[in-house]
């Protein structure tokens, strides 16, 4: 074991520049160090992709770095009380509870779940397609299907590649029509850009913003333009506008049309879905659907986008399937101002697949979960299965977890549930820097260093990101302990163990080599002669080599001039390569290289839409939000984050409120099929009439966790509402919008408390 990092310029006094790992906007931060402490931290104006942009979060990591309550070295547990222990006693540990669970039950007993964080750092995100692709493991959780799910399934089934996402060139677009997603929250998703809310200013200026989404959110303030929509009702109204595109003889494809395959199908389908018969469903008028298409249709450069509303609902597949049908039938698809695929400067595990995870193997169906027969799509169930597959014995029963970077009670649908079957794991090794609801179950923790402490380079968000990029920080700080192991380590030793070797004795250097010339091999190179020209191995080595066989490398001395690793260790605040790039020929890997405009897997979900628009409508639908200073579940222990009143209320329409009797601030029961939280309410009218809606990763303050900030201002966990069986029913993705709900006046004030101190 031992550090790889070089050790020159880290912990000094003086200005370092360092990327933000916190989300997908990718900040060149510029951290100020005095006296060994970090004492400022600001957008860095040089950085050649975010030019100075910072948020609140952003400059906490100078509060994560000295958090008191991170972990900072391995811990173990035993007899319900945990102790620091040196690295050697902590794998000798997940050896001793893994090797007996692997022997008696086999493999297929261990399942592993890997969180958000994952993709914000190279190492993590790397090696985790080690432990997942190379462990042994039969199938895997992730956050993936309470996520971007849909989004897969659809690029796999137009595009035939599950990790091509079309993404909106914000830079030069003239009309942007935004649906659920409230960037001015979330910095963008799935979309990655500096300073996106100036960006989405800048388009108003030369053209219109319109914000689809049952909120009045901060985004949508400062649109031209809010569409209240009826959360889940997305699918029909893009369906609405594709049948005016089509009636009114607007569809233009341009370059596109040698490209498409099933354009007569969609016509045809579309044909049943006017504007009138979808308008009181979605709660928009019929005039002003028609006009929507309209102004698409004639706008020279325009992009419809979708995010996390339009995956974490009920029709999720159709409305991401939906969102691309109607930028490629207006001409806005692959071209400069509409939906486009980025060129990411490194080729990352979602450009390139591992084995077992590649695209000719992804399907749906192939499996059904063993207790609820939920099926597998694209190689995952539904996260929200894990807690009943860990808790029903037989055959196949989960006996093990490996959790890494997640924090699934707080974050997964029932997770309250799987809080309860936790316990009952034979072994539970978590890979995690803080203590928190989920990581108090584990056996051993194995903790990752602060972001300060680590290099960084952005991989897997370069893929969604409006330039092609790339940025490479050196780490601030010397680790306490130089001869730790990072986390891609950890992760190799964990699959090390997972096939028979113990943790302690893995050959880690064999098994990154093998990986590098695994992926070697996939670019048509000889790994072993490659690696004659490396020191060190792990994730700069295999940085280096995706970067180098990247469209902007070296190529190893054939392409004189191109970017390698050190070229951009030279340029500290990045390299901006430019804008995207028409690229639809590269992109498509469907077999006769054509678009697949009507998918006949999404087609067979139309009946389920059908059936929506006759639906009675419900009393009150929940949906989720998100807040600048919060991120998931994790960052409320920063005291930075966490000033000015409580952010865990209900949001309720004062109409709403009226009817119930209701004033802001009191305490209410909300109540779901799953289950029932008490909440203060805060009453506003930038909702639409019949939502609710809660932030999520709340509900802290349980016995057993080190989180002491966070734990003094706990809010409740909404995901105690979310029915784990409520999905998309061709992704599995978990519909945490437009949950029914019931709101009355808070009976019992006292049983949140003991539901959630237990
Ligand atoms: N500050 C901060 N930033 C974050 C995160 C965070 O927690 N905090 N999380 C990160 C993560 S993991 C992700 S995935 C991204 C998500 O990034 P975004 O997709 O921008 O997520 P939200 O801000 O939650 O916005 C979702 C919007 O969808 C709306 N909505 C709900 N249901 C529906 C519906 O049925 N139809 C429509 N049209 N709208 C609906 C909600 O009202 C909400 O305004 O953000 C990332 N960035
Ligand atoms: N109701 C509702 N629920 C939701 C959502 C919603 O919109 N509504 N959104 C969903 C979405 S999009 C997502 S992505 C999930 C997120 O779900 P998760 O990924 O499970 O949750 P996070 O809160 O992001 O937890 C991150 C964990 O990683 C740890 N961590 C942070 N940095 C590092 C690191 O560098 N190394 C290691 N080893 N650990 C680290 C933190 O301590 C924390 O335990 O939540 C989902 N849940
Ligand atoms: S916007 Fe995102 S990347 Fe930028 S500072 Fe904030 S959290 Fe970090
Ligand atoms: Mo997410």
């Amino acid at each position: 074991m031992g550090s790889q990092l070089p050790l020159a310029a880290r912990g000094r006094d003086g200005r370092h520049l360092h990327g933000c790992p916190l989300c997908e906007a990718m900040c060149g931060l510029e951290v100020h160090v005095e006296n060994g402490r970090v004492t400022r931290i600001k957008g860095n104006p040089d950085d050649a992709w975010s030019r100075g942009h910072i948020c609140p979060k952003g400059a906490s990591l100078a509060a994560l770095h000295d958090d008191p309550d991170r972990i900072r070295r391995p811990m173990i547990k035993t007899g319900g009380t945990w102790r620091e222990v040196s690295w050697d006693e902590a794998f000798r540990r997940c050896t001793e509870l893994l090797a007996p669970v692997i022997e008696k039950y086999g493999i297929g007993a261990v399942s592993a779940y890997t969180g958000n964080p994952l993709g914000h750092t190279f190492s993590l995100s790397r090696y985790a397609g080690v432990l997942m692709g190379m462990s042994g493991i039969p199938s895997t959780y992730s956050p993936g299907t309470i996520d971007q799910w849909p989004k897969n399934l659809s690029s796999h089934l137009m595009y035939g590649s599950w990790w091509s996402f079309p993404i909106p060139d914000l830079e030069r677009t003239d009309m942007f029509v935004i649906m659920g997603a409230n960037p001015a929250a979330s910095q963008g998703s799935m979309m990655s850009a500096p300073n996106v809310v100036g960006l989405i200013d800048d388009i108003r200026k030369r053209g219109k913003v319109i914000v689809i989404d049952p909120v009045r959110t901060a985004t949508a303030a400062r649109a031209d333009e809010w569409l209240p929509i009826t959360p889940g009702t997305d699918a029909a109204l893009l369906l609405a506008v594709t049948h005016v595109l089509f009636d009114e003889d607007l569809v233009r494809t341009g370059h596109l049309a040698p490209h498409l395959d099933g354009l007569d199908r969609l016509r045809a389908l579309a044909g049943d879905w006017s504007p009138e018969r979808v308008a009181d469903t979605c709660g928009i008028d019929a005039s002003r659907i028609r006009e929507l298409a309209r102004e698409l249709a004639a706008a020279p450069r325009a992009v419809v986008y979708g995010r996390i509303g339009l995956c974490n609902q009920e029709f999720g597949s159709l409305a991401s399937w939906l969102v691309d049908v109607v930028n490629i039938l207006t001409g806005h698809f692959d071209t400069p101002g509409g939906a486009m695929f980025p060129r990411p400067a490194v080729w990352t595990l979602t450009t390139e697949t591992l084995p077992g995870l590649e695209d000719g193997a992804a399907g749906f169906g192939r499996w059904h979960t063993r207790v609820r027969g939920a099926k597998e799509v694209l190689g995952q169930a539904p996260v929200s299965c894990l807690a009943e597959e860990i808790a029903t014995p037989g055959e196949g029963q989960i006996k093990a977890l490996i959790t890494v970077a997640g924090n699934p009670v707080l974050s997964t649908p029932g997770g309250h549930k799987l809080d309860e079957v936790l316990p009952g794991l034979e072994a539970m090794i978590a890979v995690d820097i803080f203590l928190n609801e989920t990581t108090r179950h584990a056996d051993v923790i194995l903790p990752g260093l602060s972001p300060l402490e680590q290099p960084h380079h952005d991989d897997l968000l370069l893929g969604f990101a409006i330039n092609s990029f790339a940025n490479y920080s050196a780490p601030v700080f010397y680790p306490e302990d130089p001869d730790r192991p990072e986390e891609w380590e950890i992760l190799i030793r964990l699959t090390g163990l997972c096939t028979g070797t113990p943790a302690e004795d893995v050959d880690v250097a064999a098994i990154d080599d093998g990986f590098f010339d695994y992926m070697a091999f996939t670019r048509g190179l000889d790994g072993a002669a490659l690696r004659e020209q490396y020191d060190t191995g792990g994730p700069e080595r295999m940085l280096d080599l995706t970067l180098r066989t990247g469209p902007f490398g070296d190529r190893y001395g054939e392409n004189p001039g191109g970017v390698t690793l050190e070229a951009l260790k030279a340029q500290p605040d990045g390299i901006n390569f430019g804008p995207m790039v028409p690229r639809i020929a590269e992109v498509l890997r469907t077999a006769d290289a054509k678009i697949r405009l009507a998918p006949e897997y999404l087609i067979d979900d139309l009946p389920r839409l059908a059936a929506r628009i006759t639906r009675a409508p419900d009393d009150l639908v929940l949906v989720s939000r998100r807040h600048l200073r919060s991120n998931n579940s994790w960052l409320h222990n920063m005291p930075p984050l966490m000033k000015g009143k409580s952010r865990c209320t209900l949001q309720i329409h004062s109409a709403d409120a009226d009817r119930r009797g209701l004033r802001s601030g009191d305490v209410v029961t909300v109540t779901s099929e799953s289950g029932s939280i008490d909440v203060p309410v805060e009453i506003t009218d930038d909702i639409k009439p019949g939502v609710v809606s809660m932030p999520h990763g709340w509900g802290h303050a349980k016995a057993g966790t080190r989180l002491r900030v966070a734990n003094a201002s706990p809010g409740v966990n909404t995901n105690i509402l979310s029915p784990p069986a409520f999905v998309d029913e061709p992704s599995g993705n978990g519909a945490l919008n437009g949950i029914p709900v019931t709101v009355s006046a808070a009976t019992a004030l006292h049983r949140n408390h003991e539901m959630e101190k237990q």
